[in-house]
């Protein structure tokens, strides 16, 4: 729902705090009034000011009943909870919503690194993307895409694989990710990105 806020003309008033306001101006591709739309959301969903994974899996199983989502929804919620908390505020959201929706290419693929290197140590291994891959499967579920077999997860990681790791060491790096993907744009597509599924 968050991807309409630009359609949405309502004023709104909330309260939110307005040096805090200012600097996320600065800080994201968001208008003044984009925020405070984007606020009212987050606090409606979240009285509590911060989201916990467990939020994240709710609303992921909410748009995709057939299948189940927690695996991956707490992929994503790792990405978004940059402090390692265990908890996501207004703040973190909208920088990370930000990049997604408005930042540049290589901004947005940073930020996909960054969901598939799973444990965060910069580099991502064949386990790690086999995990997210499977996570995707599964939150489509198996009747929605009844001709995906397990073996198509196998097959994505190794397609992956032989594209970007260049020096073939079996890991692949910020550098060979973003050297493959700007290349080939089609490789975000065929690689099942976030665009479709966040
Ligand atoms: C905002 O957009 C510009 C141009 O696309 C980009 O360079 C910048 O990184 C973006 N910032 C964020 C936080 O998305
Ligand atoms: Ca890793
Ligand atoms: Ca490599």
């Amino acid at each position: 729902q968050f991807r309409s806020v630009t359609d949405e003309g309502e004023l709104s008033t909330v309260c939110y705090r307005p040096e805090g306001l200012d600097r996320l101006v600065q800080q994201t591709n968001f208008s003044k009034k984009e925020l405070q739309i984007l606020y009212r959301g987050f606090k409606n969903e979240c009285p509590s000011g911060v989201v916990n994974e467990e939020t994240f899996k709710s609303i992921y199983s909410q748009f995709f009943p057939q299948g189940d989502s927690s695996t991956y929804a707490h992929f994503l919620f790792d990405a978004f909870d940059t402090q390692n908390n265990g908890a996501v505020n207004f703040e973190d959201f909208v920088i990370s919503l930000s990049i997604i929706l408005r930042g540049s290419t290589a901004d947005k693929l940073g930020w996909a690194f960054n969901l598939y290197d799973i444990n965060k140590d910069g580099c991502i291994t064949r386990e790690e993307m086999t995990d997210i891959m499977s996570s995707i499967y599964d939150m489509m579920g198996k009747y929605t895409y009844p001709c995906i077999k397990d073996n198509d997860a196998k097959e994505h990681v190794d397609n992956f694989f032989q594209k970007m790791d260049k020096n073939k060491d079996g890991v692949v790096t910020i550098d060979e990710f973003l050297e493959t993907c700007q290349k080939d744009e089609n490789i975000m597509q065929s690689m099942m990105m976030f665009d479709n599924v966040i």
